[in-house]
């Protein structure tokens, strides 16, 4: 299909293929066997101007948006879907920055990060709030003009790897939602420590760690937007950073589907190549339909997105269910095809199945997802009567 992308978008979309085939695809199976860091790809993204993409030029960026950005992560996802986090992860860290931040904050931090130079993490998930975000323990007490922050955030992609840190935190332990802030929190900062480094079923080329806060003093001047403002700034982020997920889960689908259209084509059982039989031509031709359809759903909500449109919830929403649905059916169907070599880790497709799984889990469950939808529904209908 033809999505009308631009010229500085097909040159981008090309650039990350290369650097996925050249760079990734050689080194993805090391990288999840170690569940290592992948700092020396890192730094060729960096190289090549992705950390910029979602910052404005006033700031060291490129002033481009979501759309960039997901085409840079699916194209990177195609090889491994570990290794293209550490771009959007950095770019869940730094939104709550560029969304809401001030002026001063988006001096002192965003030029770094669009240069690649410190990575961004968000922190709002902890042991007992996940899905329940409003529900968070994790304290800022005032003191004079500073925060005391205490408690635990885990999993947090890009955790121990990052450099800056965007925590949600409770300011107001009596309002729920309405008492959450949020804070930028440098490594390095007395009484911020890294705890538990996860060992996980896929993405293990992602760092995911827990972030301690021990009577840790943040200045009132690291507090993003307004006391009581948290959970609206964690929302807005995620609304923003959830098509990064489905280009992810997009990536890894469009990647699964290629191994198994080629693997099709030269495996041969009963005389021919199992590509001839209807049944793996009817599997491949859904794959790729779904795969088209995730795709078309996606950028259309990242246009959306960077339109500036006000109500994206529904939508960014609606892509990352779609596309991470989409990326859990093809991957699983990649591995019948290969069949028993699909279950085998010679093999690099089973890694897509289980690099796939997270993309339905994290940045807010599909189930979280279709609540989301279904009360972007009501509001509709609603502001319709
Ligand atoms: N943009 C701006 N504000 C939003 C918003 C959005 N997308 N969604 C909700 N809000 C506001 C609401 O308007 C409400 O404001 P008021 O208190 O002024 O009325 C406030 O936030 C609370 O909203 P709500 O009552 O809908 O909150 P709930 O506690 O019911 O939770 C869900 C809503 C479930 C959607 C939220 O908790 C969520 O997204 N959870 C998943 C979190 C997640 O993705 N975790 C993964 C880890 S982070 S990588």
């Amino acid at each position: 299909m033809d999505y009308q992308l631009d010229d500085f978008q097909q040159e981008l979309a090309q650039q990350a293929a290369r650097i996925g085939r050249e760079k990734i695809r050689p080194v993805a199976a090391e990288y999840d066997v170690a569940g290592e860091f992948p700092w020396d790809i890192v730094k060729v993204f960096a190289d090549s101007g992705f950390y910029g993409l979602w910052v404005d030029e006033e700031y060291g960026g490129v002033g481009r948006g979501v759309m960039d950005l997901v085409l840079v992560t699916e194209e990177l996802s195609k090889y491994c879907g570990g290794i293209a986090l550490a771009v959007a992860a950095s770019a869940l860290g730094s939104f709550p920055i560029v969304i809401s931040g001030s002026p001063e904050q988006k001096e002192k931090y965003l030029p770094a990060l669009a240069a690649g130079e410190a990575l961004a993490a968000f922190g709002l998930t902890e042991p007992t709030a996940g899905s329940d975000a409003g529900s968070i323990q994790t304290r800022a007490e005032k003191k004079g003009d500073k925060y005391v922050l205490n408690g635990t955030k885990v999993f947090i992609t890009n955790g121990g790897v990052a450099k800056i840190y965007t925590i949600i935190a409770n300011t107001d332990p009596g309002k729920g939602s309405r008492g959450a802030s949020a804070f930028i929190v440098e490594e390095g900062t007395p009484g911020f420590s890294y705890g538990k480094v996860e060992d996980k079923m896929g993405i293990r080329a992602s760092a995911t760690r827990e972030l301690i806060f021990e009577d840790c003093e943040i200045p009132e001047e690291n507090r993003i937007g307004r006391e009581g403002e948290g959970f609206a700034v964690a929302m807005k982020t995620l609304d923003k950073s959830r098509p990064g997920v489905a280009a992810q889960a997009l990536g890894i689908a469009a990647g699964a589907l290629d191994l198994a259209t080629e693997y099709a084509s030269q495996r041969e059982q009963f005389g021919q190549s199992i590509i001839r039989f209807q049944a793996i031509q009817f599997m491949l031709a859904d794959m790729a339909t779904e795969v088209e359809a995730a795709r078309a759903m996606l950028y259309a909500t990242a246009r959306m997105v960077d339109s500036g449109a006000k109500h994206i919830a529904k939508e960014s929403a609606m892509c990352k269910v779609k596309a991470s649905d989409v990326a859990m059916k093809v991957t699983t169907d990649a591995v019948q095809i290969f069949g028993g070599y699909g279950y085998m880790r010679d093999y690099p497709v089973e890694k897509f199945m289980r690099d796939a799984k997270i993309t339905q889990i994290y940045e807010g469950t599909n189930q979280i997802q279709r609540m989301v939808v279904a009360r972007s529904l009501i509001k509709e209908i609603q502001r319709a009567s």
